[in-house]
C-alpha cells in the first residue's frame, strides 16, 4: 500500500501530524504497535501514573475550540484522564480510519532509485511512503532488565510501564519495587496504600519535589481559557514550554534567607521547574545548585523519620537537577509507615531475582509480585529498535553506534525523506512534549508543503549542517551540570550506551527560532532534488 507519508506512533505526536497532513491533502498512514491510542498514556498504566506538567499546559493547542471545550479535572491529569482526551482527539478528528494498530514496525528501507521507503511489520506486511516519520517518544523502549534470575520468580512480575490494562490489587500481598525514578516515586505511595508489606529497592536516590495536586474549580479554568491564546504563546517561546518568568540573578549573589523564601516557594508552588528556575545559574555552577540540593536534603530529613531511612533516600552524588527531578504526592511520607522498608543497594547489592524474591548481598526477601521502575532505553531505543537503512543501506544503529547525530534532531543525513519528531538534539525531553510536538508536527508539514511547491521530491540533511548541530548541542550541554550525572539524558542508564547528551538543553523559544530560520532560509542545511534527478544520480 503506498502513501504519500507512513508514520510510526500514534501517540500525540502521530495523531497531530496525521491530522496535519490529511488536512493539508496529503494521504497518511500511522502504523502503531499497541492496540489503541495516546503512546505513552497507552502503555504506562502503573497506579498513581500521572503527567508531570500541569494539564493546562499538557494538552493540544492548535484547535482553539478543542481546547476551550475540553475540561481537565485536576491541576496534574492522571493517566486515565490523559488516556481519554487522547481517545477524544482521536475521535474528534475522526483518526482511527488512518490507524493500523497491533501494527510494530520492524524494518525501513530506502529505495534509492525509486525515492520510497518500504515499510515491513512484524506480521510481515509492507507498506510504501514517499516520506518516513518516527513518532515514536522518547521513553517507549523499557530497559532490558538487567538483573540475572528475573525469570526465575514464582510470585508475579511487572514493569511500569507495560502495567496491565485491567489493573492490579496488591491488597495483602508482600511487594517489591525495584528502582526510584518518577514511576517508582509515584507508584510507590499508592502500592503502600494496599500491600501488606513494601520493600523498595533503592540504587540513586531521586530529588522529589511535592506536587500539590488539586482539583480545578471552574473560576481557574476559566481564567486560564480567557487568556488561553496568549498563554500558548508564551509557552511556545518559553525556556521548557511552560510560561514562566525567566530569572538571571545568581543564587550565590543573594543572602542565605532570600534562597531560603525562593526555594521554599518553589517547593511550595509544586512544578517541576519552579524551584530550579529560581535562580539563573542552579544548572550551571555547582556551588549555587549546591545551596538548592542542600535545601531539599533538608526538606527529605524533615519529612522522614527515621535518621537512617532520611539519609538513605538523600541524593548526593550528582547535582539537583540534572536527572529528572520527580513531582510525587506523599512520597517521602510513605517511608514512615510500619510496613515500608527501604533498601539500599549501594550497601547491599543485588544479587539476584530468586524464585520465592530478591536477593542482596546480605540476605533474600521474599515477595508475593515485583514491580520493575527500571526505565527506559531513553530517545534513541525506540529509533534504532527499528531497523532503518537510508542510502547505501547504511543503518541507523552503525550511524549512532557512538551517539545519535541528528541535524536539529528533526533530520539525518544519509537517511533522505525521514524525519523524527522530538528526535535527540531537540528539546524533547527537556520540555513539555505538546509544545515541542506541535512545533516539530508543524514544521515538518511546513517543509512538505514547501517541497510540494517546489518540485521537489526529496529531502536530506547535509552532513556538514548535522555536524554543525551535534557540536551545537554538545557544546550547549558542556556549560551546565548536567554531563555530571548517570542519567538517562546522558543514555548512562542502558549498560554500554554511549554516553552522550541527547536533549538538546538551548531552550524551546531559542531552538523554535533556530528552525524559523532554518525554514525561512529555504531549509538551510537541508538538500533538496526532483525525482529526475534522484533517479539520475542512483542510476
Ligand atoms: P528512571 O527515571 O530511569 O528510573 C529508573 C530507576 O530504576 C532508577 O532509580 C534506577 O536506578 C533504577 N534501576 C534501573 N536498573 C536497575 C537495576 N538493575 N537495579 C536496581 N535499580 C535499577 O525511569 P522511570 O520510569 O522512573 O522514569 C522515566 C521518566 O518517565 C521520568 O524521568 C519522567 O520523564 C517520566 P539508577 O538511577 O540507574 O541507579
Amino acid at each position: 500500500m503506498h502513501h504519500d507519508v507512513i508514520i510510526v506512533g500514534a501517540g500525540f505526536a502521530g495523531m497531530y501530524l496525521l491530522h496535519k497532513l490529511r488536512t493539508a491533502g496529503y494521504t497518511a498512514q500511522v502504523l502503531e504497535a499497541g492496540d489503541g491510542v495516546g503512546g505513552t498514556w497507552y502503555w504506562n498504566r502503573y497506579p498513581g501514573a500521572r503527567c508531570d506538567v500541569q494539564s493546562i499546559d499538557y494538552s493540544f493547542s492548535f484547535d482553539p475550540a478543542l481546547e476551550q471545550q475540553w475540561q481537565w479535572s485536576e491541576k496534574y491529569a492522571t493517566q486515565p484522564e490523559i488516556l481519554r482526551y487522547a481517545n477524544h482527539v482521536a475521535d474528534r478528528y475522526d483518526l482511527r480510519r488512518d490507524i493500523r494498530f497491533g501494527t510494530r514496525v520492524k524494518q525501513a528501507r530506502f529505495d534509492e532509485q525509486r525515492n520510497v521507503w518500504h515499510i515491513e511489520s512484524a506480521n510481515g506486511e509492507v507498506f510504501t511512503a514517499q516520506f518516513y516519520v518516527m513518532a515514536t517518544g522518547c521513553l517507549s523502549v523499557p530497559k532490558d532488565i538487567d538483573i540475572a534470575g528475573a525469570e526465575r520468580f514464582c510470585g508475579q512480575t511487572y514493569h511500569t510501564a507495560h502495567w496491565p490494562h485491567e489493573g492490579v490489587d496488591f491488597s495483602g500481598k508482600r511487594v517489591a519495587v525495584i528502582g526510584t525514578g518518577s514511576s517508582a516515586v509515584q507508584s510507590i505511595p499508592l502500592i503502600a496504600a494496599e500491600a501488606s508489606q513494601l520493600t523498595v529497592f533503592q540504587r540513586t536516590p531521586a530529588f522529589s519535589l511535592p506536587a500539590a495536586n488539586r482539583p480545578l474549580d471552574r473560576y481557574e479554568i476559566g481564567a486560564i481559557k480567557a487568556n488561553y491564546r496568549e498563554h500558548r504563546e508564551a509557552a511556545r517561546h518559553s525556556a521548557f514550554g511552560v510560561p514562566m518568568p525567566i530569572v538571571t540573578t545568581s543564587a550565590l549573589e543573594v543572602s542565605a534567607e532570600q534562597r531560603q523564601r525562593a526555594y521554599q516557594a518553589g517547593w511550595d508552588g509544586g512544578t517541576l521547574n519552579g524551584m530550579l528556575q529560581s535562580f539563573g545559574d542552579l544548572l550551571l555552577n555547582q556551588a549555587a545548585n549546591d545551596t538548592a540540593a542542600d535545601f531539599m536534603r533538608d526538606k527529605i530529613r524533615a519529612i522522614v523519620r527515621d535518621p537512617a531511612t532520611a539519609e538513605t533516600l538523600c541524593p548526593y552524588d550528582f547535582p539537583f537537577g540534572t536527572k529528572r527531578p520527580c513531582l510525587d504526592t506523599r512520597y517521602y511520607e510513605t517511608f514512615n509507615l510500619p510496613h515500608v522498608e527501604l533498601v539500599d543497594l549501594r550497601k547491599t547489592p543485588l544479587t539476584e531475582i530468586s524464585a520465592a524474591g530478591v536477593r542482596t548481598s546480605d540476605r533474600e526477601r521474599a515477595f508475593d509480585a515485583i514491580v520493575f521502575a527500571t526505565g527506559f532505553d531513553a530517545m534513541t531505543g525506540a529509533l534504532v529498535n527499528v531497523d532503518i537503512r537510508g542510502v547505501d543501506g547504511l543503518a541507523l544503529k552503525e550511524k549512532w553506534a557512538d551517539g545519535p547525530r541528528t541535524y536539529l534532531g528533526l533530520g539525518i543525513a544519509g537517511f533522505p525523506n525521514m524525519f523524527t519528531i522530538t528526535g535527540p538534539g531537540s528539546p524533547s525531553v527537556m520540555s513539555n512534549m505538546m509544545v515541542s510536538i506541535e512545533q516539530h508536527v508543524d514544521w515538518i508539514a511546513a517543509c512538505l508543503d514547501f517541497m510540494r511547491a517546489h518540485g521537489h521530491d526529496r529531502i536530506e540533511a547535509s552532513s556538514d549542517a548535522e555536524a554543525a548541530w551535534v557540536e551545537h548541542v554538545n557544546q550547549v550541554a558542556d556549560a551546565t551540570l548536567f554531563p555530571k550525572a548517570n542519567s538517562w539524558y546522558m543514555g548512562a542508564n542502558v549498560p554500554g550506551k554511549p554516553r552522550v547528551f541527547l536533549p538538546y538543553i538551548g531552550g524551546v523559544g531559542p531552538y523554535r527560532q533556530k528552525c524559523d530560520e532554518v525554514a525561512q532560509a529555504g531549509y538551510a542545511g537541508f538538500r533538496f532534488a526532483a525525482a529526475a534527478e534522484v533517479a539520475r544520480s542512483a542510476g
